[in-house]
């Protein structure tokens, strides 16, 4: 299988989930600018939408939008019910709730916060996000989400809540989510995935990571860039 990805973007998150579930993955980079990939192919030939992750099969068949990828990924082998429930277990919904909230409550409003197109409302998502975050504070259910499991809703929240000192969300602020960046941050399989895309430690405490480019460019307090 192959996955599209850019670095550090929600691609990371279905990136954890193959490494999390001992899934043989090719990563391929997606150039933002041009849409060509790392093994030199037309990235919209493959998602008409440009943007990452999308998972090519073995059979070529295409897989597009981080939510139902990570879901497929956990569904595909027997072990991925650590990840993901089986049907009928009430878990795998609230697994599917919170995969919903993160998509359209914080991935969707954090990418805006790094477009300079919508700078005149930053604040107001800032605070719209805020509250979701405010919200989500209170309902860990254990050391995760849902519990004591890291399910595929766990990878992705890490993924967005990792792009927080890029888009002036200070999270020290939410410890209960503070706390859970650190816990997934010290898991081995995610320290593989983020030595894979290349990401080093953004604070002292080592819980948000960037691309080298961007930390060597910018520093740590440099302005955003887009995930
Ligand atoms: N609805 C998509 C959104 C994916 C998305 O926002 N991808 C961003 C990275 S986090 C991207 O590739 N942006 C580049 C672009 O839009 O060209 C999903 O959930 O998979």
């Amino acid at each position: 299988m192959k996955l599209y990805m850019h670095a550090a973007a929600c691609s990371l998150s279905p990136h954890i989930v193959c490494r999390e579930l001992g899934l043989d993955i090719e990563l391929v980079q997606v150039d933002r600018q041009t849409h060509r990939t790392s093994d030199g192919k037309d990235y919209l030939a493959i998602n008409g939408n440009g943007y990452v992750p999308a998972l090519m099969l073995d059979d070529g068949k295409v897989l597009t939008e981080g939510p139902a990828i990570v879901q497929f990924l956990a569904d595909s082998v027997p072990q991925g019910s650590a990840m993901l429930p089986e049907v009928g277990n009430l878990k795998r919904n609230e697994v599917q709730s919170y995969l919903n909230f993160i998509t359209a409550e914080l991935h969707k409003p954090m990418v805006l916060l790094f477009n300079p197109l919508y700078s005149s409302v930053h604040e107001q998502i800032r605070a719209l996000i805020s509250k979701r975050l405010a919200w989500l504070d209170g309902r860990l259910a254990g050391p995760y989400l849902t519990g004591e499991a890291f399910t595929v809703a766990d990878a992705y929240l890490f993924v967005c809540l990792n792009w927080s000192p890029w888009t002036g969300i200070d999270l020290q602020q939410w410890p209960g989510l503070h706390g859970f960046m650190a816990r997934v941050a010290a898991r081995p399989k995610v320290h593989e995935a983020l030595q894979a895309e290349e990401l080093e430690a953004f604070d002292a405490d080592g819980v948000y990571f960037a691309p080298q480019a961007y930390l060597a460019s910018a520093g740590r307090t440099g302005s955003p860039v887009r995930p």
